[in-house]
């Protein structure tokens, strides 16, 4: 009987999901600089998940509200477009980079320097929050010099 408890206790445990920072990685995670505190800021990553997801929000201490939000052309124009919901399909890398989607830093606290890391929370659906660490690269920077996208190009 007690054999039989701790077998199933053992295959209860190896069929739980797989922990939250196992599932999804956020890579490649950085800002640029900013010249005023009144100006809002923006970060950037790159998304991946082994399973099907989606970025319902985040948040940092450095700004008072982040907002994902996107780029829509509409003929010369183009503006910025709140995302409700990210979505992260599996096994597919999602890029918030320059000129496309990315993560705005609105009421930020003080101007994003050059050097400084802040933390930032994304919120997951299935995968639960995620912080991590921002690196604040300089104001023309188009991204982390290691990462691959920029090494690949
Ligand atoms: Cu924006």
């Amino acid at each position: 009987m007690k054999k039989t408890l701790v077998l199933l206790m053992a295959i209860w445990a190896i069929s739980q999901p797989v922990a939250a920072d196992e599932s999804v990685r956020v890579l490649d995670n950085w800002a640029r600089a900013s010249i005023l505190a009144s100006r809002p800021g923006a970060a950037y990553a790159t998304i991946e998940s082994a399973l099907d997801d989606r970025l319902l929000g985040v948040t940092s201490p450095a700004a008072g509200h982040v907002m994902i939000h996107a780029i829509e052309k509409d003929g010369d124009v183009s503006r910025m477009k709140p995302v409700g919901a990210l979505a992260i399909p599996a096994g597919k890398r999602v890029t918030l980079a320059p000129g496309s989607m990315h993560m705005m830093l609105m009421g930020l606290h003080d101007k994003l320097d050059e050097g400084a890391t802040i933390p930032m929370t994304l919120s997951f659906e299935k995968s639960g929050e995620i912080t991590v660490e921002v690196s604040v690269l300089g104001i023309a920077a188009d991204g982390p010099e290691n990462s691959e996208r920029g090494a690949g190009q």
